[in-house]
């Protein structure tokens, strides 16, 4: 078997200190910390979506290799993480309310961290008003959404109003982003951006702020 596809398959075991340990090996043997994360962790959680929509996983096996995933990155964060930059602007991020998917937007955070960016993590299950409170207190360049549910993407198009309504909208930039979400779909919705992974969403934001 592969390497990264060893860690796939780990993940979608959900088995916890074995995708640690391998991770670690990975890294240690000077596998490129992005390649290991796309190739190896998010390629197994993937994997545990299909199945999981087969009905042959089911929600406690998906949260096991959520978790499992979630300790892989954690190792793999300090190789990423960039020291020193200079601010290259401040975004708030949230997944919007209604989903609890925090996977991507941690990556997404990761990357946009490592590439200089101040970020206020909102966190998970994040309100249409608390992301408009966010913007004036931070006053960030960016408001960052992630949503996984096709439930609840609409809840960006929400915020996105509610902004316009608090005469904020132009004032920030507006990416989206998460499984679901396409980049017509964020036209639509009257985004600023849309990104399809972690790498490219900080790449917009830096032209965002350029
Ligand atoms: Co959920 N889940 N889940 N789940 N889950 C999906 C999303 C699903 C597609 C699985 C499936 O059916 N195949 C399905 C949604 C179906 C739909 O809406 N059409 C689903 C379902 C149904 C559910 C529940 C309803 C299940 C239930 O309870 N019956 C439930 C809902 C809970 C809720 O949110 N209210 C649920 C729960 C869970 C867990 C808690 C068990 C767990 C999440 C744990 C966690 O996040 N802490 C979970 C997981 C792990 C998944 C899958 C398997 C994997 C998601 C993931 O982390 N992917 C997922 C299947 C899938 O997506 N293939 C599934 C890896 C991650 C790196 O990718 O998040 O797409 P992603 O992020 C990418 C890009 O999208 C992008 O960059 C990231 C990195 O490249 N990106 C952005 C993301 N946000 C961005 C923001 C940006 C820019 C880019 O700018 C701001």
């Amino acid at each position: 078997m592969g390497k990264y596809s060893q860690l796939a398959d780990l993940v979608l075991k959900g088995d916890q200190p074995q995708v640690e340990q391998v991770t670690r090996q990975l890294l240690e043997a000077g596998e490129d910390p992005l390649q290991i994360i796309n190739e190896g962790l998010i390629a197994g959680i993937t994997e545990v979506g299909v199945r999981f929509k087969q009905g042959e996983l089911f929600v406690p096996e998906m949260m096991r290799s959520a978790k499992a995933m979630k300790a892989g990155i954690e190792i793999l964060k300090p190789a990423i993480a960039g020291s020193d930059i200079p601010s290259a602007g401040k975004v708030v991020m949230g997944t919007v309310k209604g989903d609890l998917h925090d996977i991507g937007k941690n990556l997404v955070i990761m990357m946009l961290e490592s590439s200089g960016f101040n970020v206020v993590d909102l966190g998970i299950d994040v309100p249409v008003d608390k992301f408009v409170a966010a913007v004036k207190e931070h006053r960030p360049q960016i408001v960052g959404m992630s949503a996984l549910l096709t439930t609840t993407m609409p809840v960006m198009k929400q915020v996105i109003e509610a902004l316009a309504r608090e005469n904020l909208r132009n004032q920030v930039k507006v990416l989206v982003g998460g499984a679901p979400v396409s980049a017509e779909f964020a036209r639509d919705i009257g985004a600023d951006g849309y990104s399809p992974d972690a790498a490219s969403a900080a790449e917009l934001c830096k032209q965002m702020v350029g």
